[in-house]
Formats: structure tokens, C-alpha cells, sequence
């Protein structure tokens, strides 16, 4: 059985009807700190699961039989940077809690989230390569790195089959967007069906790897399901569809809204997004699982636009 931590969240939302679908809605069960998202807490099993708390997670482990846990509570960049001890925090003892479940044998399999926040300003900018310098300088990041390095020797030393891929910023429209940098790309959708205007927190050049919430999905359904003996990463495996700029997105947006307007004012997160990489080299995930991307922008946006539309449409009747 599979339980999903941190399961109302953008991508831990998502993954829960994917994997009900897939291995059936008695055996996935979701669990957030809170009743914080109702589509998924009413759609099926769901408990209470404070992420910090080893008891809480074990108790809920043993309730159900859990053999597999993806650990999708984290708090993310931008937040992140409001409270470092409280994202260091979570982000950390999460994932500690999890490694040292399946070190004891209570669970089977872990799935972990990294991100392309690993990376910081030292690193190559452009197509970076899966082995590179890395100084993150968020917290978020940080945590991300530090994390990569104790799934690594928890697969070696202790044998925990732990599998991670680093996300680019991932683009949804079945849940609002959260503290992430990379949610202007989220929110530009929203305000152009509601306001026909956006005013982008990033300048319209900030070029960032970027993903749609299909693909995403996709890729942490295939790397669990790929045998062990293929995966040659256990730290995380860089994770890429393509990358593009406020600008690019804009302009995307005006073949279908004429009279779309994009303003930008950037803040505090046009230096997060300044220390991450552009695009990013995502061969090593090709070879080892077979990865391949479906969403381009083109695509993606008619899907965003489309059913955000109907989202809107059915809200104001
Ligand atoms: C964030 N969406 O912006 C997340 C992600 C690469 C970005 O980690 O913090």
C-alpha cells in the first residue's frame, strides 16, 4: 500500500488520483498536517499525518500496511527564504523520518523530491549537466541538496531504496499556486482569464526550466516503477522538458487572449530565480528510465487556458 505525505499540496494533490487510478483507490492513502485541499480529502482515504513527527507517520504506516511512501510536504523557495529554521525544519526532518522507516525495515520504497534548486550561481547556467558544482542560496535549496546527500547514503549504506528526481518549476491547474518562484508561470494563467493583465514578480528575460504537472507525474510514476538495477543516480536525477522567460509565456498566452497585457515588477524572488540554472541536461533520466517529455509550451498553455477556462466558467454560473 502507498501513503502519500503532504498529499493536498500541488504535485502530492495530483500524484494521489494518478496512483489511485493506477493501483487502485484502496490502496493509495493520502495524508496532509491539515484538511488543507477537500478534492482529495473527500476522495477517498485520507488521514492526519504531521510530516515532523516520526510516531505520527509510523502509526499511520502500520494502521494501513504501507509499504511505499512518497514524501511530498515541503516548504518551498520563496517561503522558504521568510522562515529558513521553520523550512529546514520540515524540509529535513521529513526526510529523515522516512530514511529511518525504511532503515528499520517498517517501509519498502521511498519516493523523495528534489528541484533544480540544488543548483546556485556557480553552476553552469546553461543545459546543466546531472554531475556538477552546486552552492544553493536559499534555504530551500540547500535542504534539497543536503537531502540528495542522505538518500545517497541511505542507498548505500544502509540498502534503502530511495528513489528522487529534481523538479524544474511545475506548471498545474487543479491547485492554486504555493510559495514557489517559479509560480508566476502558475498564477500568469489565472489573472489572464480574470483580470486579462498579469504583473510578473520575475523580469520578462528570467529564463527557467520548466515542466507541466502531466509530465511530472509521468516521470515519478516511471522512475518508481523502473527496476532498481537500472538507476544509476541515487542522489536525484535531473528532470527537464523545456524553459522559457515571462516573456515567452506572455506571448504564448496572446495567441489565444488578444489583448493580454504582462506587466513586470520584479522582487524579492528575481534573486532566487537569478541562481538557478536555464535549462537543463536530463540525458542521464533518458538512458537510465526511459524518460521523455509530452508538454511543450504551446501545448501546455492550450491545456492551462482551456481548463482554467472552463474552471471560471463553471464558478461564476
Ligand atoms: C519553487 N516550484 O519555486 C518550486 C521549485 C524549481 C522551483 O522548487 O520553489
Amino acid at each position: 500500500k502507498i501513503l502519500i505525505i503532504g498529499a493536498c499540496g500541488q504535485i502530492g494533490s495530483e500524484l494521489t488520483f494518478k496512483l489511485r487510478s493506477i493501483h487502485g483507490d484502496e490502496n493509495v492513502i493520502a495524508s496532509d498536517i491539515g484538511y488543507n485541499n477537500l478534492d482529495v480529502v473527500n476522495s477517498g482515504l485520507f488521514e492526519i499525518v504531521d510530516a515532523q513527527d516520526y510516531g505520527s507517520i509510523l502509526h499511520c504506516v502500520e494502521k494501513y500496511r504501507i509499504d511505499t511512501i512518497y514524501l511530498m510536504a515541503a516548504m518551498l523557495s520563496a517561503t522558504g527564504e521568510k522562515f529558513p529554521m521553520k523550512a529546514w525544519d520540515l524540509n529535513m526532518s521529513s526526510l529523515f523520518h522516512v530514511l529511518n522507516l525504511a532503515k528499520a525495515k517498517f517501509i519498502d520504497k521511498i519516493f523523495w523530491p528534489s528541484s533544480i534548486a540544488v543548483f546556485g550561481p556557480t553552476t553552469p547556467k546553461h543545459d546543466t549537466p546531472q554531475h556538477t558544482v552546486m552552492a544553493p542560496t536559499t534555504v530551500y535549496g540547500i535542504t534539497k541538496q543536503v537531502g540528495e546527500r542522505w538518500c545517497e547514503y541511505y542507498f548505500d549504506k544502509y540498502g534503502v531504496d530511495v528513489r528522487s528526481i529534481r523538479y524544474p518549476g511545475i506548471i498545474s491547474w487543479k491547485t492554486m499556486p504555493g510559495g514557489g518562484t517559479t509560480d508566476y508561470a502558475v498564477e500568469i494563467y489565472h489573472r489572464a482569464l480574470t483580470d486579462g493583465h498579469y504583473s510578473s514578480f520575475l523580469s520578462e528575460d528570467t529564463e527557467l526550466p520548466m515542466m507541466f504537472m502531466d509530465d511530472a507525474i509521468d516521470a515519478t510514476v516511471q522512475i518508481m516503477d523502473a527496476p532498481a538495477n537500472q538507476l544509476t543516480i541515487r542522489s536525484s536525477y535531473n528532470l527537464a522538458a523545456m524553459s522559457f522567460t515571462p516573456k515567452d509565456i506572455a506571448a504564448e498566452i496572446q495567441n489565444h487572449i488578444k489583448d493580454f497585457i504582462i506587466t513586470y515588477n520584479p522582487d524579492f524572488r528575481q534573486q532566487i530565480a537569478d541562481s538557478w540554472p536555464k535549462s537543463i541536461d536530463d540525458s542521464v533520466a533518458r538512458t537510465d528510465w526511459n524518460w521523455n517529455h509530452k508538454f511543450d509550451l504551446k501545448k501546455m498553455s492550450e491545456e492551462m487556458l482551456t481548463q482554467l477556462g472552463e474552471k471560471y466558467a463553471t464558478s461564476e454560473r
